[in-house]
């Protein structure tokens, strides 16, 4: 049995390992759909990743390309129906990514995985809230990627992506654009964090077990060195919206703080917002929704 001495050089040698296996983790490249590849730097989580709302278009396509839950997630067109949406002559569909955001980076932010030998012109909008859209441009004929550059302010962050079908094709079982996966090329890391797990109800000081949560984040920050940190308070709809505007800003900055104390994360700048509860992201009507609402949001902007 050979026995190596650990010296310092392997313990180096076993940290560069570690640091290389993590770093060839995130960036990935996909099969485009039309011959060619595309590369996204956060790999599997850029894809949208919830389905707000569908609106089929008519006609519709056949079963069962009419289930709109098929255009999340990565890419997994295998050359059979099952794998992707129609949206429907007509048809509109609402993403929400959730472990990622939209942000503009030099060159296209936003990719399409639509099938086809050409690309059905389907115009793209984008929100922060969901209800507030900006039209970023369209997909058409051999391109599949849009900038949103021009529509947006630097370091703005987007969480919805809505597409909508500009009846360039009607006919056929599949009417309308047939969307397999919609990705942010142009993504930050996303980490959601429940209110439960950080404060007390009503209240904006750490609990005891939210230091070993934020320290997780904190190696997520030093794996994927951000240029921007944006920490973002979110609150249920109880209560007014100004006593919930305040409350979600102080938890935000309770947030920051803890970051900031440690030697890396206190070099990147760092935006606090407070929303209240004008961004839900679940129904409030419900306990659960309630829940799913109250959340702190901390995006690392690539
Ligand atoms: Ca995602
Ligand atoms: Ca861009």
């Amino acid at each position: 049995m050979i026995y190596i001495k650990p010296t310092a050089s392997l313990f180096l040698f076993i940290q560069l390992l570690v640091t290389a296996c993590y770093s060839q983790n995130t960036g990935k490249e996909y099969d485009n759909g039309h011959g060619g590849k595309i590369y996204l730097p956060l790999g599997d989580i850029s894809f949208a990743d919830e389905v707000v709302e569908f609106k089929r278009g008519k006609p519709h396509a056949v079963e069962p390309a009419c289930d709109s839950t098929l255009a999340i997630g990565i890419p997994d067109f295998n050359g059979l129906s099952g794998n992707f949406v129609s949206l429907g002559c007509g048809g509109s569909l609402t993403l929400l990514f959730t472990d990622n955001a939209l942000v503009n980076i030099p060159g296209p932010d936003l990719f399409v995985f639509e099938l086809g030998k050409y690309i059905e012109s389907t115009e793209l909008e984008i929100s922060k809230d969901g209800s507030k859209w900006i039209t970023v441009g369209k997909i058409a004929g051999g391109t599949a990627s849009v900038d949103i550059g021009d529509s947006v302010k630097q370091g703005e962050v987007f969480h919805y992506v809505r597409l909508t079908d500009l009846k360039s094709d009607c006919k056929g079982d599949w009417p309308g654009a047939d969307i397999d996966a919609v990705a942010a090329i142009g993504s930050g890391k996303q980490i959601t964090l429940k209110n439960a797990v950080l404060y007390q109800f009503n209240d904006f000081n750490l609990l005891p077990g939210a230091k070993a949560e934020l320290n997780k984040v904190i190696e997520q920050i030093k794996l994927q060195k951000p240029s921007q940190i944006i920490i973002e308070g979110h609150t249920d709809n109880i209560g007014t919206e100004s006593y919930n505007y305040e409350l979600s800003k102080k938890r935000a900055k309770t947030v920051g703080d803890y970051l900031k104390k440690n030697a890396v994360v206190g070099k990147i700048p760092t935006k606090i917002d407070g929303y209240g509860s004008k961004l839900p992201i679940a129904n409030n009507a419900t306990k659960q929704g309630q829940e799913k609402n109250r959340r702190v949001n901390i995006i690392l902007i690539p």
